[in-house]
């Protein structure tokens, strides 16, 4: 299966690359390529796809107080499980600190540890005319892409000023300009007053963090990016608002993109509100605080997510790995959700998520192969010898069974170094069969054959998606 189509075929794999796509049971100089090989996996009945890119991960982040909780090696072992042989990690560069200096410090934590390929974006956490002329010698370094924040102000904060200096940058060197688009000064003083009102359970996160807030911001960012000629990436969309602004400024030609993640597709605010459990009480809505947040599905945010998916108002699906335990890290926003660090775990379950919605007929599967592979490798830097099956390109390849089945939860299907599930109970029809790593089967049924320090650093090119 491909962003294309569906056929019929045999993969030929010599080493790390693809050598050929053939017609089922070919010769090739006379022999049968099937009865010549070292190793037939039979794939009868099942799909062969292109492996997973997931284009937002973030391992390892020290944010609110604490560190995510994957490490580049146990995110990654977890990444393969679920089909994904490719991420794309955002190296940080803090306040006050040299861009050279956070991106060094990711290759460090990187290195040597991860079960799959990983590229890098990068934050810039301080845009200085320091940090505007590293970030002109990225692309040398392979980063092809800079994340930008319009909120959480004395963190990741960039003003508008700030942007718009940034931006002329990404116009200037084809590095694509990401945006978390939320306005952060805004948000931060009306979670402080729900905080003085008394409202400091995980909910109220959802509420100070308004719909209104993404729309504006995203209109600001996409205006900016007009002004500028930068092309513009915003990420994890969540309001349907946000998403018109983005097909708005499409219609009118401008150049940006968006994506969204499971957690906007599948759960919501009201389900945030309503948990409760004896352990932690209305605290159990802690485990899906994210930025930007969870949307109410009686405004229909999901619907509309799934739609844009489909009408490509936004291209793709990352998740915005950005996980945390409950037990001494959610738990320090106890008494106050401003506390609680944001973040969502789902890495190992992005393609099986996505699979689903072929199931229930949201997108079709050639689609589901578009935006968590095609699509990513092309926006990206990364396209023909990732997000592809084709003679030449890497062997990152996912035989997946659509007659599998695949119970997700934290005593069953969970790799993710979390002491819960965020998706705990959902239930897949369909399962990761076999996971190839440039031509090593890395996952095979449920084992896991693999080797931290197998995974290498892509170095990527700029995006296919210029003009
Ligand atoms: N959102 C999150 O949920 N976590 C990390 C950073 C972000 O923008
Ligand atoms: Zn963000
Ligand atoms: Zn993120």
């Amino acid at each position: 299966v491909s962003a294309t189509g569906r056929a019929a075929a045999d993969v030929l794999i010599d080493g790390e690359t693809i050598r050929a796509v053939l017609e089922p049971g070919s010769t090739l100089l006379g022999t049968d390529v099937a009865a010549s090989v070292d190793r037939v996996i039979d794939a009868t009945g099942k799909y062969v796809i292109p492996g997973g890119i997931d284009a937002h991960t973030h391992m390892q982040l020290p944010f609110g107080g604490t560190e995510a909780s994957d490490t580049f090696e146990s995110g990654t072992r977890a990444a393969a499980h679920g089909g994904t042989t490719s991420i794309i990690d955002f190296a940080v560069q803090t306040y006050g600190q040299r861009i050279e200096d956070g991106l060094a410090a990711w290759h460090e934590k990187a290195a040597g540890n991860c079960a799959i390929d990983y590229g890098f974006h990068q934050i810039v956490g301080d845009v200085n005319e320091a940090s505007l002329e590293a970030m002109r010698r990225l692309p040398d370094e392979g980063v092809s892409s800079f994340k930008l924040f319009m909120a959480y102000p004395g963190v990741f904060y960039s003003d508008d000023a700030q942007v718009l200096k940034a931006m002329q940058v990404s116009r200037d060197t084809g590095m694509l300009t990401m945006m978390h688009a939320e306005n952060g000064p805004a948000i931060d003083v009306l979670a402080a007053q729900l905080v003085e009102q008394g409202k400091t359970d995980p909910y109220y996160h959802g509420i100070a963090r308004a719909w209104e807030m993404e729309e504006e911001a995203t209109h600001r960012a996409i205006m900016l990016a007009k002004l500028t000629g930068a092309p513009l990436y915003v990420v994890h969309v969540s309001a349907k608002q946000a998403v018109e602004q983005l097909a708005w400024a499409r219609d009118k030609g401008q150049n940006v993109y968006g994506e969204t993640c499971p957690q906007y597709l599948y759960l919501s605010l009201e389900e945030q509100l309503g948990a409760e459990s004896e352990q932690w009480g209305h605290f159990e809505g802690a485990k899906w605080v994210c930025s930007t947040p969870l949307r109410s599905r009686e405004e229909r945010h999901q619907d509309a997510m799934w739609q844009a998916l489909r009408t490509n108002d936004l291209q793709m699906v990352s998740t915005d790995h950005c996980p945390f335990c409950m037990k001494d890290q959610k738990e320090l926003g106890l008494g106050d959700f401003r506390k609680i660090p944001n973040g969502i775990g789902s890495i190992e379950h992005r393609m099986d998520l996505m699979y689903q919605g072929v199931v229930t007929g949201e997108i079709t599967l050639e689609r589901w192969v578009e935006l968590t592979s095609t699509t990513p490798a092309r926006m990206f830097g990364l396209y023909g010898t990732k997000g592809v099956i084709q003679p030449g390109a890497d062997a990152d390849i996912v035989v997946y069974d659509p007659n599998g089945h695949t119970s997700i939860g934290l005593e069953k299907t969970h790799h993710m170094n979390m002491d819960y599930s965020a998706w705990e109970g959902y239930e897949i029809d369909g399962h990761v069969d076999t996971v190839l790593s440039r031509g090593r089967v890395v996952v095979d049924g449920d084992e896991y054959l693999g080797d931290a320090g197998d995974g290498k650093y892509l170095k990527r090119g700029l995006s296919q998606y210029l003009i």
